[in-house]
């Protein structure tokens, strides 16, 4: 019946139940979301955890008194339920002073600003019990190549990162940081956009270990990219922290639709290399219900992405109990990629002195295509 259960690590956004609908053209067409309200509402659908940016949980602005009344309500409401907070970010986009980005605008009090805004915040994600700090710098970019020294805004980015990760050392947090990259909205061009992108800068901070990413669905695709294929290279690395679901149709601005709507061939194999790989972390939801929905269906569509996701899960798990799709496999030679293209006792003089029959082997075909339908087969439910 595809009831989700707090094992099955469904977490959302109070930014996502909570959009009121904004967007460029149009205004707000829901009403302000209480987070306490969220918190009763998620663990009544079977949620397990929910996360916020500081922001979305304390209105900007609020005074020491007003920001324990709230903590104190949403940390009720988590008791109440058993809901966590497995994940927590800033809102480093929403304010004015953001227009040129966070950790790397131009304007350096704007960068203290930006860095004293994370660290507030990390003290309250530690609090709450939250292991994942999320850092999406969407206003971190630019629309002109003059205005903005790449080169020197990744020395600037990195310097950030190195300031958050010193910092959580010091304190002694449980905490680690995910980079969620995005090619492009609102910047022109965002720096980091792609997983590989962020991989790479990685590599280069100080405590490369706390550092991991935050891939989106939708933000690859954006891209025209492979999802699965970016969620792979990052669990290779060990770098899979966290994982923002959602669905997106092509390249195109960034939809947010709900899991499973958008390139649904794409989730499927998504859920197949999340559950094979034993990937543990939330799996959390970042997607906008759309504008044309009032109350009601926000949380239709909220538990339209958990149960989404459990279809293809069970649909998933069929195709690989299949013993055609087994036949399959094997015909398409998936496993042979496994065995290390050089034996263990082998030398090179071993592999300079075989012969291939280029003739035979360059008739060879792979059978590619069954195995893709037997996959869109199971997709279909007609297997
Ligand atoms: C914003 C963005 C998301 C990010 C959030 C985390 S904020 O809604 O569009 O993709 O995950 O900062
Ligand atoms: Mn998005
Ligand atoms: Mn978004
Ligand atoms: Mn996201």
């Amino acid at each position: 019946n595809y009831q989700p259960a707090p094992e099955d690590k469904f977490s959302f956004g109070l930014w996502t139940v909570g959009w009121r609908g904004v967007n460029t053209f149009g205004e707000p067409v829901r009403p302000p979301l209480d987070g306490a309200e969220a918190v009763y509402r998620l663990a009544e659908l079977g949620a397990y955890g929910i996360t916020f940016h500081d922001d979305d949980l304390i209105p900007p602005g609020s005074g020491a008194a007003a920001r324990d009344a709230v903590v104190g309500r949403f940390r009720r409401a988590l008791e109440d339920t058993g809901l966590t907070v497995p994940m927590v970010t800033t809102n480093l986009f929403a304010h004015p002073v953001f227009r040129d980005g966070g950790f790397t605008s131009n304007s350096r009090d704007v960068r203290r600003y930006a860095i004293r805004k994370v660290l507030r915040n990390i003290d309250l994600a530690a609090e709450l019990g939250a292991r994942t700090y999320v850092c999406w710098g969407g206003q971190d970019g630019a629309e002109s190549e003059a205005a903005k020294d790449h080169r020197t805004a990744l020395d600037r980015l990195r310097e950030a990162f190195d300031i958050l990760c010193g910092y959580v050392r010091e304190r002694g947090y449980d905490l680690r940081f995910a980079i969620e990259p995005k090619p492009n909205e609102p910047r022109g061009d965002i720096l980091l956009p792609t997983v590989g992108h962020a991989l790479a800068f990685i590599g280069e901070l100080a405590h490369p270990e706390m550092v991991g990413l935050n891939p989106e669905v939708g933000h690859e695709q954006m891209a025209g990219l492979n999802f699965a294929h970016g969620v792979a290279q990052a669990l290779w690395h060990g770098k899979l922290f966290h994982i923002d679901l959602n669905g997106q149709r092509g390249v195109k601005y960034d939809q947010d639709l709900r899991f499973g709507a958008g390139d649904v061939k794409e989730a499927f194999f998504l859920v197949d290399l999340l559950e094979r790989a034993g990937y543990d972390g939330p799996r959390h939801f970042d997607f906008k219900p759309p504008r044309t929905e009032d109350m009601d269906g926000v949380w239709t569509s909220a538990a339209a992405c958990m149960r989404n996701y459990l279809v293809l899960r069970e649909k998933a798990a069929a195709f690989r109990a299949d013993p055609e799709v087994a036949e399959a496999l094997a015909a398409a030679r998936v496993a042979e990629l496994a065995e290390p293209t050089l034996g263990p006792k082998e030398t090179l003089a071993d592999l300079m002195a075989e012969e291939i029959d280029l003739d035979e082997v360059g008739r060879r075909g792979y059978h590619f295509e069954r195995l893709d339908q037997l996959a869109l087969d199971h997709l279909f439910g007609v297997r």
